[in-house]
């Protein structure tokens, strides 16, 4: 999830006087940020600095953040999508390897664990199609049901895009990579199953980096999560909305699970985040295994105080309540 970020006055100051694109470009800043929350909240798992467009950038697409991502030229025609790259990833952003294996350098006395990540393919596809965050993705929607061979055609390029992506954040010095897929939960079963599914699929197959688990985590996707399941992911990464103990029962022995306080939720004062945090970690006990985390990213305007809060409760979880 998004735990660095504008919520934090130190992340703030290191990010001003630069844009975003070239904060993740500036390996001792990009360092810097995903050193903060492990520094100033203790946290305790890294994850990579940057965003699920950095790679992009690399494909020939123009793009830039004010403060989410819009591009330049929305991709609506064969012609367009046949007009993008699939890069070399280590030739196209260098820095992101960089700044991984410098993290794996200091965080390797710390025994904290480094998380790459990258963008699903239909969550980059949908801002690729639309031109920038939606709140119903129309545009994107249009294509896929009037012209659904040209998003299944953008949808394999960007899965050949990710695995590449992935492999080499892997081979820099990630040991688990996450796969964000924040608005598949706007497609019904049936469209999931045709355009989402199978790129979850081919990612975890042909990842083929068995050291490295593969976490994925689908926004607002409590009515997929056999389908979740079924992607073969290592672990699954649960929305805020889901209940932990239907996707404990859902996932069986076939994966973890991670998750998934309402970042919201951590406005309420540090009693009932620890209530929730416990209730979390109790629905969770049948699962293979569970990592502790928020349902999504931290928000603007989330109190610092919450996350220190959500953190304490965390580390408190071995004691009697
Ligand atoms: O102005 C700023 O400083 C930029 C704010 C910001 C940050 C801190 C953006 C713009 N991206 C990020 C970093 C980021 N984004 C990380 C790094 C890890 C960390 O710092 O903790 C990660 C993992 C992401 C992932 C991301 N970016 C997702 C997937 C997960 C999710 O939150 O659903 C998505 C959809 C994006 C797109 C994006 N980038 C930035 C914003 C504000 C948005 C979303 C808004 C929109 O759709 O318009």
């Amino acid at each position: 999830m998004r735990q660095a970020g504008r919520y934090l006055p130190e992340y703030r100051k290191l990010r001003s006087g630069v844009s975003f694109l070239e904060m993740c470009r500036d390996v001792e800043r990009a360092v810097a940020a995903t050193l903060q929350p492990i520094d100033l909240l203790g946290v305790e798992a890294a994850i990579l600095f940057s965003d699920i467009f950095v790679p992009v950038t690399g494909m020939g697409v123009e793009l830039d953040f004010r403060p989410g991502p819009v591009v330049a030229h929305p991709v609506r025609s064969l012609d367009a999508i046949r007009a993008l790259r699939v890069p070399d990833p280590v030739e196209s952003v260098p820095y992101v390897f960089e700044i991984l294996r410098r993290l794996r350098e200091e965080l390797a006395s710390r025994e904290i664990p480094l998380l790459g990540f990258a963008g699903a393919p239909f969550t980059l596809a949908a801002y690729l199609v639309e031109g920038s965050g939606s709140k119903s993705f129309s545009v994107m929607k249009r294509m896929l049901y009037s012209e659904p061979r040209l998003l299944s055609e953008l949808l394999e390029l960007l899965t050949e895009m990710t695995v590449g992506y992935l492999r080499a954040q892997v081979d820099a010095g990630a040991e688990a990579v996450q796969l964000f897929d924040t608005w598949a939960g706007l497609l019904d079963r049936e469209a999931y199953r045709r355009f989402v599914l199978p790129t979850h699929e081919s990612i975890a197959k042909r990842l083929d980096r068995p050291e490295a688990p593969l976490v994925l985590y689908v926004n607002d996707g409590a009515h997929v999560l056999d389908l979740m399941v079924e992607s073969g992911a290592d672990m699954l990464s649960i929305d805020w909305r889901c209940e932990m103990g239907e996707a404990a029962r859902l996932a069986g022995r076939r994966a973890s699970l991670q998750g998934n306080l309402d970042p919201c939720a951590l406005a309420a004062p540090p009693d009932e985040i620890e209530r929730r945090v416990r209730a979390i970690a109790a629905a969770a006990r049948p699962a293979r295994g569970h990592v502790l985390n928020l349902g999504h990213g931290c928000l603007p305007d989330t109190p610092v105080e919450g996350v220190r809060a959500f953190v304490a409760a965390a580390k408190r979880l071995g004691e009697p309540s």
